[in-house]
């Protein structure tokens, strides 16, 4: 699912008349974003969001450009929704799960129910007080948030590490074996539509501890319990590789009857190494029907729980890294869009003359904004001849600004802005063309940009 963009601005090198529209033509084009990329494959590209950074532009950016489904990372969470007993507050969850409404984004909820991050309240409870603490938690919470959640994940690393496949010990543990069961059953009668996921950890590849998942799911198939997916984190780093048979862990549970979904996924290193996991995970998604999509635990290194592993799509300054490019080619999609002729149909009358002379380039220019900041995609292409580089001028209305650009080189940040090609993409073919794009504070130029061959 691509959400609206506005195209504002399209001009042919002088040439074209100014404020003529030229379409961005995105069902003509591979995918450029990780969402659009994934909806072609009809699976979602999902991030953890952190509450707390939404006022960040370029962290906002991004994930509005990149993203079509959202976890919120700690908001849904027992201590933050039950803070004393009886006492929920959704502040912070609900500016997540709006803000992604608004946005078309999916929600996948975590967690209900885990034995980490309670309240002190719930930590210091058993028995039968904790049991009933539980499932009024599961009802309240997922009643709150009902018909707004495409997956929950209603259980939470409930297993132990290791070779015994036994369950984590847990104050939730003790109240009796059932507690998985009894909150699957409560959440699927407090929110209907919602599915059930069980997610855990270390269960990627086949081990002692999937087994036991494994079990547990084919249980609870068999006795009518409700569940509908499964979460497998793939938290990986080198002391945790990517297992080899990945694919075939998740394809056994879809053979079960449950869809499967990467939930938290973040890889540690960097360069190709990197990049080569991340697209064997996004392959493997893909081959299995059943996988709904890919959840990244993070959107920057810098926001991941494992920054100094650097472990996900965006460095520090929000640029996508070569991991991001090879999971948007595992989708299908591609930095660069495959060239759709210059002389795609223009959605305005009247028709403005589409050819592009020779030595001559143009940009066409896509922005997603929100209040106090927006992302422009500019999308260059050459005329009927080649050109070995290209500049655009883009004017910024006053008071607004470019935080950060990609695939291009910006001189200045305010008034005129000029972007020059990066090394790799300033060379295109006739007919050609490749994107740059830039996040600013205030608002996206309101004028038509220049392109310039150089
Ligand atoms: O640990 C990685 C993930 C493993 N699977 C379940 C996930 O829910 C878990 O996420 C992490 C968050 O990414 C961290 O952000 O869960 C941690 C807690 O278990 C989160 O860390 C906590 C810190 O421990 C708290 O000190 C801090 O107040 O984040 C909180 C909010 O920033």
């Amino acid at each position: 699912m691509t959400r609206p963009r506005t195209v504002f601005a399209a001009l042919a090198s002088g040439l074209v008349a100014a404020g003529t529209f030229a379409a961005l033509t995105p069902t003509a084009d591979a995918a450029t974003t990780l969402g659009a990329a994934a909806a072609a494959q009809g699976r979602y590209f999902g991030t953890a969001v952190a509450a707390y950074k939404l006022s960040d532009t370029v962290y906002a950016g991004i994930l509005d450009r990149e993203f079509t489904s959202v976890t919120p990372e700690n908001e849904m969470k027992w201590d933050a929704t039950e803070p004393s007993q009886g006492t929920f507050n959704y502040t912070s969850a609900d500016t997540i799960v709006n803000r992604a409404i608004a946005n078309g984004q999916k929600i996948r909820g975590h967690a209900l129910a885990w034995h980490s991050q309670q309240p002190a309240w719930a930590q210091n409870l058993s028995g039968t007080a904790l049991r009933n603490a539980m499932v009024n938690h599961v009802t309240q919470v997922a009643t709150h948030y009902r018909g707004k959640i495409d997956s929950w994940d209603v259980v939470n690393e409930a297993f132990a590490d290791g070779s015994t496949g036994a369950r984590r010990d847990s104050n939730l543990q003790r109240t009796g074996n059932d507690w998985i069961e009894v909150a699957f059953r409560t959440a699927r009668a407090a929110d209907p539509a919602a599915k059930l996921c069980y997610n855990d950890y270390n269960t990627d590849g086949q081990n002692a501890k999937s087994n036991a998942v494994y079990a547990l799911v084919q249980d609870f198939k068999a006795r009518g319990v409700p569940i509908d997916c499964v979460g497998f984190q793939s938290h990986f780093n080198a002391a945790s590789p990517l297992p080899a048979d990945y694919q075939a862990n998740l394809q056994r549970f879809a053979n079960l009857g449950v869809d499967v979904q990467i939930t938290e996924l973040d890889i540690e290193g960097s360069g190709t190494a990197q990049a080569d996991s991340f697209a064997a995970v996004t392959r493997a998604c893909l081959a299995v029907t059943r996988c709904n999509g890919i959840t990244v635990w993070g959107i920057r290194d810098t926001d991941s729980w494992r920054a100094s592993g650097t472990p996900l799509l965006f460095d520090g300054n929000g640029n996508p890294k070569a991991a991001y490019t090879a999971v948007l080619n595992a989708l299908g999609g591609t930095v660069t869009p495959s060239s759709p002729p210059v002389s795609s149909p223009p959605v305005t009358s009247p028709t403005p003359s589409t050819s592009v002379p020779a030595g001559a380039c143009s940009a066409t220019v896509s922005v997603n904004a929100w209040t106090g900041g927006f992302v422009a995609t500019v999308k260059v292409t050459a005329g009927t001849a080649a050109i070995t580089g290209w500049r655009v001028a883009a004017t910024l209305p006053g008071g607004s600004a470019v935080t950060s650009t990609w695939n291009a080189t910006a001189a200045g940040t305010s008034g005129t802005v000029t972007f020059t090609n990066a090394s790799y993409n300033g060379r295109l073919t006739a007919g050609g063309s490749t994107e740059f794009g830039f996040q600013g504070t205030g608002t996206a130029p309101g004028t038509t940009p220049t392109c310039t061959p150089a």
